[in-house]
This record gives structure tokens, sequence and C-alpha cells, in this order.
């Protein structure tokens, strides 16, 4: 404030007056500048949805400036940059993370209070941008979260997609689809940079040029265009950038001659694909125009983010002279998130070679050196294969250097280790099975990174002793572990303001929030009976208005001093949801049976489930329409009252995650064991508090070492035991439990309606086969899981012991903040360094 700064060119830049923590009057009359001058609205109305835009033009005017600072200062200090690639970002809402980080939340309170608005109503005017599917996606959006506050110099790439994940509706025929539109007004967050254009290629041919090198030409071009979206971090200057691309065509590639004769639509044919490119997350890829249309969209994310990424080094080198690229791997680092950015791999070597004119070798070091690869799951269908003759059609420069990347893998394999010789087909990127030959993207990451890591212990295990064995015993020393965190932010401070403000008294200090180690401090009151009193009013307090939110929503009227178990993620088989309901229906069961003496021993429960099921998933949908069912049937149930509610929640993002987290006591991490990499929602309800019914799976394992096995309801067959159970069911040697045989005879009998569960309940019977046969082992968890649940009634009881318990689950999540995570890949995988704007 009130000081001038130098521009990129060393011109001095007067100085702008903005916010400060303060100053509502200023803050008021900059969000009044922005109502009356800001191009989207007529300046007569002031109603909330204005309100909210004005205010968040107001904020983004500080993160601009801030974003300046901060690329200025990288652009002046040159360090090594982080480039995090990922397809998706679940950034949910922005504007109370960003006037938190910014420290203004009091004062944009007050300047909207003179101004006739209260917070609340405004931001919740804004609308989630989705621009993920789950867990990866947040992941990414908490990890950016963290590279900002820990000031590192790093960037995020993904895409700008117009619809982003679908929103979901209830009805009575279960699960229905529609488009997000989150800019349908606009999107007050982004800005548009027209000087930041790459073209990329599709299709087209390879030529052979005189001096041996080969160029790609001719196809379809379409340029990629940046949005940039601010990213501040907590108590820094640093604002970081998530940059998400758009594709457009150029003007003189619409056909004039074509639309003057009335030929409107070939007039704008290419027009027309390329705003397919970005129109939707996940096209469905059942038919070869969505396989096309999805390799086409990593394609366009990995070439724009390389692009932009070697136009930076270039930007920052000198002048003078030819480019030192051996200089590239020390001021840069890709880091893929999964496999949809493997392409940035092939791309940099054609970039180098053909662009640049680098050899082979000095190519692939240079690439190796620079790109790492997470994987974030083990399920088969998540490990993508593309069709080789889709490939070479759409990308035909790169077909032949992953080609090249494949033979010179076999013959390494074969000079440096002969005993590996049996398994090089299995191991190789080309699988040239002759009924449908396929590049395996997974295998491609291995071999293109110089580090490939796992997100939990577990899971990282798996990937050593069984995904990737044998690369692991060609490369020990590439494969690392990087346990999952979130971002203790946006999911402890601003999600729950009360429990926050009673840590920050107990602990007599508020740095938990940059050092969530502190919380451990907790411990020592663990049995204090003030802490007790004011944690259980913070609870409380939560539960009330997550009752009002599902009241309004459903119109299920749940009691706030009941149990509150909560089980939201995207719903599939692995996760076990079908568990969870089958359990409630043997709950229901006996209750029904019981006298109403023995009712009255019952603890009450709100069983709460939400979650999207992919469009074309069928057996999820199956079990949202299965839960509802229940819940219809249940909550009108006047033997139940308020014994037992069974609530779907509709349309689960990140804001309902938000309001549901802090208000839960209970929550469900319940997936086969080996299946769920990591899980990071595991890791927002132990923050706040609440305990976790779950297997030994993913996170899980670390979050009840950290707590105290005590603080957690475990059930479950182990991961190293999951094989053996599956060939012992196969083998027909499985005795189901007959209170699961109880569970499902009840949903057959047509006691929650006549829909036909048949494929849901036949999928766990019979003795073999995928998604048959109990392949997720239901049956054999569930008596274990019956009986946890009857310990967590018992525990509910004793309400001394339970509030305890959750403060100690608090007090252990430390080691689960995305800042611990952060730090360690910038440590152990990226080489980067703290780059703090003065
Ligand atoms: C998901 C896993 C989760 C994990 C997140 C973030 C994919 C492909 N994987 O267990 O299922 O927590 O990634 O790592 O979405």
């Amino acid at each position: 404030n009130g000081k001038s700064t130098v521009d990129l060119n060393n011109r001095t830049v007067p100085p702008i007056a903005h916010p400060t923590p303060d100053d509502a009057f200023g803050v008021a009359a900059n969000i009044q500048y922005h109502a009356q001058y800001g191009p989207h609205f007529s300046p007569f109305k002031f109603e909330p949805e204005q309100a909210f835009y004005a205010t968040a033009e107001s904020v983004r005017d500080s993160l601009i400036q801030r974003w300046n600072d901060t690329y200025a200062h990288f652009h002046k200090s040159d360090p090594k940059q982080t480039y995090y690639i990922s397809m998706e970002y679940l950034q949910g809402r922005a504007l109370t993370n960003a006037i938190g980080n910014l420290n203004l939340t009091d004062a944009y309170g007050s300047a909207l209070m003179k101004l006739g608005h209260d917070l609340e109503t405004i931001v919740e005017q804004e609308r989630d941008a989705a621009l993920g599917n789950g867990g990866l996606g947040r992941l990414a959006s908490c990890f950016l979260d963290s590279m900002a506050t820990l000031s590192l110099p790093a960037w995020g790439y993904g895409l700008r997609y117009k619809y982003g994940l679908f929103s979901q509706r209830i009805t009575k025929n279960g699960q229905e689809e529609y488009a997000e539109d989150w800019l349908e007004k606009f999107s007050p967050w982004e800005i548009v940079r027209h000087d930041v254009v790459h073209p990329v290629r599709f299709f087209g041919e390879v030529q052979p040029q005189e001096d041996g090198s080969r160029r790609w030409i001719r196809g379809e071009v379409v340029q990629a265009l940046a949005y940039d979206i601010p990213i501040p971090g907590y108590q820094t200057k640093n604002t970081i950038s998530l940059r998400v691309w758009d594709a457009r065509v150029p003007p003189q590639e619409f056909d004039l001659n074509a639309f003057n004769a009335g030929e409107y639509v070939k007039a704008g044919n290419l027009h027309a694909k390329a705003s397919q490119i970005c129109a939707v997350l996940y096209p469905g890829d059942a038919t070869e125009e969505g396989k096309l249309l999805r390799l086409k969209q990593q394609y366009f994310m990995c070439s724009a983010s390389l692009q932009d990424i070697i136009a930076r080094f270039k930007e920052r080198r000198p002048t003078k002279g030819p480019i030192n690229w051996s200089e590239f791997p020390s001021k840069v680092a890709v880091q893929m998130n999964d496999t949809h950015p493997t392409l940035a791999a092939p791309e940099l070597m054609r970039i180098l070679m053909d662009d640049e004119g680098l050899g082979w070798d000095e190519a692939w070091s240079i690439t190796n050196k620079t790109v790492a690869y997470t994987n974030h799951t083990v399920l088969p269908e998540a490990l993508e294969k593309w069709s080789q003759t889709v490939m070479a059609k759409l990308l035909p420069r790169h077909m032949e250097i992953i080609t090249e990347i494949d033979k010179q893998f076999q013959a390494f394999v074969t000079r440096t280790r002969p005993d590996l010789e049996s398994k090089i087909e299995s191991m190789r990127v080309l699988d040239n099975n002759p009924q449908k030959p396929v590049v395996r993207m997974a295998h491609l990451c291995v071999l293109s990174s110089h580090k490939v890591n796992g997100v939990a212990e577990l899971h990282s295990d798996i990937l050593k002793k069984d995904l990737f064995a044998d690369f692991y015993s060609l490369w020990p020393d590439k494969f690392q572990n990087k346990t999952n965190g979130v971002t203790p932010r946006r999911w402890l401070r601003f999600c729950s303001p009360e429990l926050s403000t009673i840590i920050t008294k107990w602990l007599r200090t508020d740095k938990w929030v940059t050092n969530l180690d502190l919380l451990a401090g907790l411990r020592e009151f663990a049995d204090d009976k003030q802490l007790h009193k004011e944690w259980a009013a913070a609870k409380l307090q939560n539960k009330i208005r997550f009752a009002h939110y599902l009241e309004e929503k459903t119109g299920v009227k749940v009691n706030p001093s009941s149990l509150f178990d909560t089980q939201i993620k995207r719903i599939h088989e692995y996760k076990r949801q079908l568990m969870n309901i089958l359990g409630v229906v043997y709950r229901y069961k006996k209750m029904k049976e019981m006298s109403p003496e023995e009712r009255k021993k019952v603890v009450p429960r709100v069983v709460m489930l939400g979650g999207k099921a992919f469009a074309t998933y069928a057996q999820a949908k199956r079990i949202v329409k299965l839960v509802t069912d229940v819940g219809a049937v249940v909550n009108s149930d006047p033997e139940m009252g308020d014994l037992l509610k069974v609530v779907f929640i509709p349309n689960y993002n990140v804001t309902v995650a938000e309001l549901a987290i802090p208000a839960s006591e209970l929550s469900q991490h319940i997936s086969t064991a080996g299946m769920e990499a990591s899980g990071t929602s595991n890791m927002k309800f132990a923050l706040n508090g609440c305990l976790i019914i779950g297997t030994l799976d993913g996170a899980n394992v670390e979050i009840r070492e950290e707590i105290g096995e005590e603080n957690f309801f475990l059930f479950g067959a182990r991961a190293d035991d999951v094989p053996r159970l599956r060939k012992e069911r196969e083998a027909g040697q499985f005795k189901p439990d007959p209170r699961f045989e109880e569970a499902k005879q009840f949903i057959r009998s047509g006691a929650f309606g006549d829909y036909d569960y048949e494929p849901l309940l036949d999928s766990l019977e019979g003795d073999s086969g995928y998604g048959r046969g109990d392949y997720f082992l239901v049956g054999y968890d569930f008596p274990s899981y019956i009986d946890c649940q009857k310990a967590v009634d018992e525990a509910y009881k004793d309400q001394d012991k339970w509030v305890k318990m959750s403060i100690l689950s608090t007090a252990g999540s430390g080691k689960f903040s995305s800042d611990r995570t952060i730090a360690q890949y910038a440590r152990e995988i990226w080489n980067i360094q703290e780059c703090r704007v003065p």
C-alpha cells in the first residue's frame, strides 16, 4: 500500500491503494466501485448476487497485485519451479478462502454490513468450481494452497472446462445428471491472458527432413488460450497461479465464403471442434469419438503447458548466445498427476528434438530429469491404455517417439538385466496384442520419470510389490511414498471457525494453521471437563447448521442430538457404500423386531450418504437408488421416529463437504483393503474430531497409527488376505454369515419397494468374475462391520469418552497437512526451495 513497484522491464509502477485488514470503509468503497463500474450488471441493483460478484472482483484486485509481485519476484530470482499438471482441480468456492488467506475476513464482513449485506449470504452466492471428479482433483487443489502458503515457486496447469462435474439431482428414479455451468454468468476469479496463446496440432503427418530430423506438419491447429486463477497463500504475500487452457481457433480459420454461401455448419466446423475440447471433464468414452476426444484433451493440456514452460525458461535465459538445455532440469520440475498428463513426456521429447534440434540421448536425459509421476490408483480400469491406431492417427510424431522409447527400453533390459528377459513383454510400453494393440500409459510414465510415487504407505508398498514390481527391481531408487494431506485452512480453520477458536484458545496460539503438528498439544487437555464442554458445544453448533441444510435440500428433519454418521465420496463398488446401506437395512430390521422397552436403549442415528455415480456406471447408480429407497421407508416409519434416519445428501461437492465434515461424529472409510490408494476425506474428518470406522486401507492405516488404535473403529480383512479370500470364494469355500443373508433377504422381500435390485444383490453372490462373486468382499467383511458398529453405539453412550476420543482424533491429525506432503515433494522429488516475496 502506498509503495511504488517495479515491473519486469524495470519501469516504476505507481502505487495503488489496496484494502487493508483494518479498513472496512476502503473495502466498502472498493466493492461499490465494482458494483457501479463492473460491466456485468446494471448499477441500479445491489442484490446478494451482484454484491457477490462486486465483492469477488474487489478481492481479485488484491490477488492480481500480489500475483504480479510474486511473478516479478520469481522472474528476478529465477529459481527452479514446479509445474503441476493435472486434468482435475476441485477448487470449490474461493471467496471465504481468499479473504481468509489475505487476512481480510473482518474487513469484508464489516464492509458488506455497511452495504446492507451479511458475508455469509454473499459467500453462498458463489458456485463451486468443480473442474474435477473426486479425491485426485481435490488433492490438486489442496496442493496449490500449500505451495502458495509455503511460498514455493510453483504453477498448476489444467483445462478450463465449460461444464464442471455434472450436477446431481435425486428423483424417484435415482440419480439424474445435469450439466453444471459454473461459467453461466462468469467467474470473477479468472483472468484471461490474451497474450498467452500457444498453437496445438492434431492429426497431420510426419515429414522427414534433409538433415535426418523429423517434422510434424499439416493436420488441424487450434490455439490454447491461458486463463489464470490466482491462488493466495496464507500469511505470505505469495500468490501463485492455476493456469487453465481454453481452446479456440484463429479468425482466419472461419470460412467466410462458405458462410456467405449459406453453409453455416461447414463455415464454423473447426470452431465447433475446438469448443468440444474443453466442453466437459471426462466425456463419455464408450464410443470411438469419445476416446479420441479424451486423448485430444490430454494432449491439448500437455502441449500448451509444455510450450508455456519452455517459453518461460527461455524468457529467463540471457538473450545472447545459444540456450544451454542441460540447465533445463535445474529450472523445471514437471509433476504428472496420474496418467492423464503422460503425453507431457513425449511432447517434451518432440519439442527438444524437432524444434530445438537436440539429439535423442540428450533430449531423453533432460526429459527424464524433469518429469515425475504420481500414481493414484491400482484399479485396472483407471490405468489408461490408448489404442495405438488412435494414437498414431491423432499424434503421429508422438507415436514414433513412444515406439522408440519402447524399443530402447527393451534393448536396455536385455543389456543390463538378462534375468528380466521373460518379463519384457509385460513391462513394455506397447502392448502389441493383435486384437487390440495399445499404449500402456502408466508404463510410459514409469519409464519417462525420475521419480514415481504412491499416495499412502500401504499404496506405495503395493506399487513396489505388485503393480510395478518388475520396474521396482530395475530401478529401486525411483520409487517413493508421499502420503497425501489436506489443507488445514479450508478443512478446519475456515470450515469450522467454532472449533478453530477453541483450538487456538487452548493451544494459546493460532500457529497450528501453518504448523499442524502443534495440534498434538491438545492431548494434554484431553480429559479437561471445560474443554469437553466447549468441544461438544462447537460440534453441536455444526450439527445444527448441517441439519438445517439437510432439511432445506431433502425435506428430512433430523434431530441434532443423534449420532451423525456420514459416508461421502464418489460412489464406487470398491468403496462399499453397499455395505453401509446393507448394515442400515440390518439395523432397521433388528429395530423393527425390538420391544418398545428395548428400543429405548438404542442410540439414535442419522446415517448420511452422499456422492456422485459416474453417468454410465449402472451398478453405482443402483446403489444411490437403494439408499434413497431405504431412506423413504425408514424416515416415514412412525416406529423409528428419531431413532434412525437415512438421508442421501444430494449433489455432493466441496461446499457440501465443508458443511458435512465439521458436523459429523462418525465417518465411514470402508473400502476393500488394498483398493483405496489413500483417501483424503478420512483426513478431513479426523482433523475435525470425527471418529472413523474403517478398514486397514489407504491412509486409514497411518491415521490410526497417529491418533491411536483405541480411537479408531477397525474391522475387516487386511490387504494381504484379500487375494486368498477371493480364491476361497471362487473355490466355493465361503460361508456367508446369517446376518448378511438376512439383510439381502429383507431387500428381496420388497420391504423397500419393487425396484429391481437383483443385479446389485447378485454382485454379492456367485463365485467368480469381476463385479460378480463378491469381488469386493462385502459378504466377508459384513459380520465384523456389524460388530464394529455395535461397538460404536456402545462408545457413543459414554459421551465423556467419545468427546475425549474426538479431541484425540484432532490432536493426532498433524501429519495429514498438505503442507507436510508438499514440503516432502519439494525436497525429495522437485528439489525446489522457498522463494518468498519480501
Ligand atoms: C484417487 C484415489 C484416492 C486418493 C486420491 C488422491 C483417483 C484416480 N484416485 O484414494 O482413489 O485419495 O486419488 O490421491 O481418483
